[in-house]
């Protein structure tokens, strides 16, 4: 059994159902089970430009599935909820991101783990400190709490959408 946490981000369409629809699908996923999920956010889009808000969340589950498994049934989540792939970084329904895998790191083409951007998002860690502000960052080694106050706030405001 490992923890994971999951990121999850919208801007096009509905944005709240989208997030919430997708965290319904990973309670139903096989091998999981979701132990808790942030509060909504509304974000300003990070690294992209003339893109609607975001609003992005994280979902703390406990799964008997390897990463790579894992990551196979987020990405059929996002095909199944319509997010057509044009270009990376394109405007999208839906998007799941693995962020923590246990403590484990995972370096591949297509699965890298901890989320190598991570550290430097305040739309992955305003949540992420909601729900585990102690956690170790298994590279960096510094807590959740402690990466979030190193960021500045320029440029990644991030501000509750949802609570609960
Ligand atoms: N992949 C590798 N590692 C992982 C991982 N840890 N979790 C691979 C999930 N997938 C991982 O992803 C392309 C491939 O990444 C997957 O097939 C998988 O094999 P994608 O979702 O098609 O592409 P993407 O999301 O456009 O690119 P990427 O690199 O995942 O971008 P990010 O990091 O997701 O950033 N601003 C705000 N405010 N909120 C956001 O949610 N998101 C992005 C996208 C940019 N700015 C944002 C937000
Ligand atoms: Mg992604």
């Amino acid at each position: 059994m490992e923890t994971a946490y999951i990121g999850v981000g919208s801007n096009l369409g509905d944005r709240e159902e989208n997030c919430l629809g997708a965290v319904d699908r990973m309670v139903r996923m096989p091998a999981c089970r979701v132990t808790g999920r942030a509060d909504l956010f509304q974000t300003e889009p990070v690294g992209v430009r003339d893109q609607d808000w975001f609003v992005n969340t994280v979902v703390r589950l406990d799964t008997a599935l390897d990463a790579k498994t894992l990551l196979k049934g987020l990405l059929r989540i996002e095909t199944d909820m319509g997010r057509v792939r044009r270009k990376r970084w394109d405007a999208r329904t839906i998007d799941l991101d693995i962020l923590l895998f246990g403590e484990r790191t995972i370096d591949e083409p297509d699965l890298r783990v901890p989320h190598p951007l991570l550290h430097e998002r305040r739309f992955v860690l305003v949540p992420l400190v909601q729900l585990a502000p102690e956690l170790r960052h298994p590279v960096l080694g510094a807590s959740m709490r402690e990466l979030l106050a190193r960021l500045p706030e320029k440029g990644q405001a991030v501000t509750v959408y949802k609570t609960g």
